[in-house]
């Protein structure tokens, strides 16, 4: 069995997921699926990126160390990815032993060469992107240097002593490789665009650090930390037992497979590749380079705040519809817009018109006008060797699209073939067959080919539509999800249909979308933060953050007399414009000469941030740690004892106002939303 092992990049833990991640972890998960299809032994790694600068600097805007920032979004990261059937076989954090370890046994081995000596870096660093700038790069109209790789201005001069790599040293060697193999990096566009930088001169790049604390120390050297990305790069060695040199190492090494987004394509093919043959290690055999999603035609990124939250998606959506839509509205090599009219227009067209109703109108005929089951005679025509060939003919055309990692026109070309299949129906009329005895045996040709047509597609969707594909297979009773024109025998029986991808209400999904504006999430804590209050209180909104006037009670009033009279009733809109969510309390502290506040650092799903709250008198902070609680995201934010408060931490208060903080079951997701 020929083995395959393929990466997605490993994410920064700055901030939690969007869109772009779920995209690129999503055709990885789909590439794995698809190889396995066709007989692969597959290994999918992915990951967090957890040293550097970056995370340093997140980390302390919101008061927490580091490990704390990692740790809580490494949980985002695994939540999601389970939420959309990725498959992973390992996760590497760059904070694992195994890869600090192997990181230093890299840079060793690449030292012991000759290819690292130490020198002094003086020029700009851009935190955002870990990219050393050199002196000759472009300049700002204020006379600031622009970071090459996003285009942001930066401040941010450094002069420190280092060590470097020969990368100089590595120009040729690279051409060559390049040359004999032309198809390193796909598409070839990209490939040519890692010629001509590599063709323009390469320059020694510095490869530690020592101003800063959070990365892998040098061995022998612990005063400097190693950069970033030759840290990060490594991870694809160093998640296979790079460091022990053992069984799984030597069975996958070197990678078939690199997936990423063009962002970071000179790290992966010009210093990746440098560094490996520095170590003296094969070169991974392709990297899949694929465009950014955008919203309003920028690219969605943390930095531009314009991000999109999946588990928007995911409340209207199932996994299946999200992983359909991204692989079939995105080419690789193109940027693609996402609008959410895109979106469920792709969905309710493909999934639900035309696939689920072809699913449940074949089933449906099969239970009245056979009960489920055939027996006997069924007749065929030249229309039904036509369905069957034209399988074969779709089958051929669409593996060769999926090899070359063209889903978008694979699966164009499978919608097509459904909508022959569901204009089969119309042309053969199997409700007025129904009505004639002797007409049986026709009716079942139709609907027996309808069958064996629906299977087969279904094992061409498989890769994508994962948990709808096996839902398939148990509707028609199949075992069989291989490839191939599914020729099942002519007497068998079907279980009961099911519903495969409801309507969805578009009314609501807008308005939900439009209840989380900044493109449905601001990841960001500096992005327009949601507000705030501090409080032990009731299930109310306050005005006026004071910790020592706690806050009036109720907008809302008593029952009885809100069934007496209209005044004072809320429109479900006005509701939803609260927004409610479950977060997480990740540290909790009091309050320097104020006796009744605590300062809380809580995760509340889309960020982490920091909450004052009215509550010390009655918790302890060791008792508020790990607990869920409810919080008011979206109130303005206030300053609390110099502190800012973002957010209104959600309790019910007796007459004394003492504040009874809701038990919420510790599976309760963060950052769900309540409604
Ligand atoms: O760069 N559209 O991490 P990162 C499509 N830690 N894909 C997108 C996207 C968008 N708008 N935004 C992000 C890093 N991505 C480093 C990588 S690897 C050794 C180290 C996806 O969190 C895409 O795959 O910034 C992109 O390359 C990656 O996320 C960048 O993730």
């Amino acid at each position: 069995m020929e083995k395959f092992y393929l990466t997605t990049p490993i994410y920064y833990v700055n901030d939690v997921p969007h869109i772009g991640h779920a995209y690129t972890t999503i055709l990885a998960d789909v590439i794995k699926r698809y190889k396995q299809l066709r007989g692969c032994r597959v290994f999918f790694l992915t990951g967090t990126d957890e040293h550097g600068q970056k995370i340093e600097r997140s980390a302390a805007k919101q008061g927490l160390t580091p490990r704390q920032l990692s740790d809580a979004m490494v949980e985002h990261f695994k939540e999601l990815w389970k939420t959309l059937h990725i498959g992973y076989d390992a996760f590497i954090r760059t904070t694992d032993e195994v890869h600090v370890k192997g990181v230093q046994k890299i840079f060793s081995r690449v030292m012991e060469q000759g290819d690292i000596y130490l020198g002094e870096y003086a020029g700009h660093y851009c935190i955002s992107c870990e990219n050393f700038i050199p002196e000759s790069a472009e300049e700002s109209a204020d006379g600031r240097r622009v970071c090459p790789d996003c285009g942001r201005p930066t401040d941010n001069r450094v002069k420190e002593k280092c060590y470097f790599f020969r990368l100089s040293a590595y120009g040729d060697r690279l051409l060559k490789f390049y040359e004999e193999n032309p198809d390193f990096v796909t598409p070839r566009s990209r490939m040519n665009e890692v010629v001509s930088f590599v063709r323009m001169g390469l320059r020694d790049l510095s490869i530690t650090r020592s101003t800063v604390k959070w990365g892998v120390p040098v061995p022998g050297d612990p005063g400097q930390t190693i950069y970033v990305w030759f840290d990060a790069l490594s991870n694809y060695v160093t998640a296979i037992d790079y460091l022990g040199e053992g069984g799984r190492f030597k069975e996958l090494w070197p990678a078939d497979l690199h997936i990423m987004a063009k962002d970071i394509l000179k790290y992966h093919a010009v210093y990746w590749p440098a560094f490996l043959m520095a170590a003296g290690l094969s070169l991974p055999k392709k990297e899949l380079i694929h465009g950014w999603w955008l919203k309003d035609e920028k690219k969605m990124s943390k930095s531009s705040g314009n991000v999109l939250d999946p588990h928007i998606l995911l409340k209207h959506f199932s996994a299946d519809a999200i992983r359909y839509f991204l692989m079939r509205e995105a080419s690789i090599g193109a940027d693609g817009n996402f609008s959410h009219e895109g979106f469920i227009g792709r969905v309710n067209t493909d999934l639900t018109n035309d696939w689920a109703n072809l699913v449940s109108r074949t089933t449906g005929m099969i239970d009245k006008y056979f009960a489920n089951s055939f027996q006997g005679d069924a007749s065929y025509t030249d229309r039904e060797k036509e369905i069957a060939a034209g399988y074969q003919r779709l089958e051929t055309s669409v593996l060769e699209l999926f090899d070359q990692y063209q889903f978008n026109r694979g699966l164009e070309s499978v919608f097509e073939y459904v909508n022959q299949l569901n204009r089969y129906i119309v042309a053969a009329q199997p409700w007025n067959l129904a009505k004639d005895m002797e007409n049986l045996p026709r009716l079942a040709g139709v609907l027996k080919t309808l069958c064996r047509a629906i299977l087969s597609v279904n094992a061409l969707l498989s890769p994508i539509l994962t948990e709808t594909s096996a839902q398939v297979r148990a509707i028609f009773r199949c075992d069989d999800a291989g490839l191939g024109w599914k020729d099942l025998p002519e007497d068998f029986s079907i279980g009961q249909g099911a519903q495969l991808f409801p309507r969805v209400d578009s009314k609501a999904f807008f308005a939900e979308a439009e209840a989380f504006p900044q493109g449905v999430v601001a990841a960001k804590p500096t992005a327009a933060p949601p507000a705030i209050s501090p409080q032990g209180a009731t299930m109310r909104e306050t005005k006026t953050p004071d910790a020592h006037n706690p806050p009036r009670t109720a907008t809302v009033p008593p029952a009885a007399e809100n069934n007496a009279a209209s005044e004072g009733l809320i429109e479900i809109g006005d509701f939803k414009k609260v927004q409610m969510v479950v977060a997480k309390v990740l540290a909790a502290e009091k309050v320097e000469k104020a006796d009744k506040l605590l300062k809380l650092q809580i995760d509340c799903g889309t960020d982490t941030r920091t909450l004052v709250a009215g509550i010390a008198l009655h918790y302890k902070p060791e008792d508020l740690i790990g607990r869920r609680i409810i919080i008011v995201k979206n109130l303005k934010p206030a300053k609390l004892r110099g502190i800012l408060s973002q957010g209104m931490i959600l309790a019910a208060s007796d007459a004394d106002n003492r504040p009874y903080i809701p038990i919420l079951p510790d599976e309760t997701p963060v950052g769900a939303i309540l409604k």
